[in-house]
């Protein structure tokens, strides 16, 4: 049960609130649950205890009871959900001594891109950072909406195309977790699921190191990863094309022209239809544009060739 065996500061306050939420509710159900076997047992034909009383109607003690607890429970349920949900805000930075790492996220069909824009490598079904950093998680999709969740760090959230969404997350030591999205996106997304390693600084500089030795993404590389298919093994990049994670979030936003910016979006020729990129200046070219199949046929699996098979880059900590 990865949600009860947290591993980081935000899971663990995701887990308590939710027991308080149980523990609350529980002060109903369990009282309903004695309360039917107590009344089957006393009013039962032939028993004499259960008295008669065809008309009786009203007792005001009783209705105290029964409308006053749900509402005093719905009270304190909104206490404790409304601090957490400020105190939880995804988008606040987490307390920490180091500043955090950030990291870029792009949800592809059916896998997770990882940009690391201070380090400049990237990495695909596979997340690295250093276990006493927090990190800041910015998230797109360039396919259709996913959610985004570790479940042992905590708080999930939802990724959009054309859209940034943000999340803090920290781990409490050293160890792998598993990420995975858990929308419901097609026939690749049982398997649309990461490794989320929380390593030592040292083990960090190492995955850098090993990742900054490797050829940069491609732009073709990543039309491919942005095909609908599963990978059989994470890879990572030394680098990636320019601010990616932008011109990837530019290709679904279609602002409003205004006078003095003219609107370079609108598709004026039928050659502009087809292009991958609304906003003027293509992130990619188009040339190679592949039919999309989203569904019926089986999956794509594709991956690094022989020999190019990507061992873990630093050591499997233990969780
Ligand atoms: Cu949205």
């Amino acid at each position: 049960m990865p949600l009860i065996d947290t591993a980081g500061p935000v899971a663990e306050a995701n887990r308590d609130l939710m027991f308080i939420a149980l523990g609350l509710m529980a002060v109903v159900v369990i009282p309903v649950f004695i309360l039917t076997a107590l009344v089957l047992l006393r009013y039962r034909a032939g028993h004499e205890h259960g008295k008669y009383r065809p008309e009786w109607n009203f007792s005001g003690w009783l209705e105290a009871l029964i409308w006053g607890i749900p509402a005093l429970i719905i009270v304190a349920l909104g206490v404790f959900l409304w601090n957490g949900t400020h105190r939880l805000d995804p988008y606040s930075p987490l307390p920490a001594s180091s500043p955090p790492l950030e990291v870029q996220v792009i949800g592809l069909d059916w896998k997770w891109l990882f940009l690391y824009p201070e380090q400049q490598i990237a990495s695909v079904d596979r997340l690295v950072f250093p276990a006493d950093r927090p990190i800041a998680l910015s998230l797109t999709t360039d396919a259709n909406m996913m959610s985004f969740f570790i479940p042992r760090l905590g708080s999930q959230i939802y990724a959009m195309a054309g859209m940034e969404t943000k999340l803090h997350l920290a781990a409490d030591g050293n160890g792998t977790f598993l990420g995975r999205n858990t929308q419901f996106n097609g026939i690749g997304f049982s398997r649309q699921h990461f490794d989320a390693m929380a390593v030592g600084e040292d083990d960090f500089a190492a995955f850098v190191d090993k990742a900054k030795a490797r050829e940069p993404l491609s732009s073709a590389r990543y039309r491919q990863l942005a095909l609908p298919s599963v990978l059989e093994e994470p890879e990572i990049y030394g680098g990636y094309p320019g601010d990616h994670f932008r011109q990837v979030m530019m290709k679904y936003k279609n602002e409003v022209p205004t006078p003095d910016r003219p609107d370079e979006n609108a598709l004026s020729t039928e050659d502009d239809i087809g292009s991958v990129d609304g906003s003027g200046h293509p992130a990619f070219s188009v040339e190679e544009e592949a039919p999309v199949d989203r569904g019926d046929g089986p999956i794509t699996v594709s991956g690094p060739q022989k020999g190019r098979k990507i061992e873990p880059d630093v050591e499997e900590a233990s969780e």
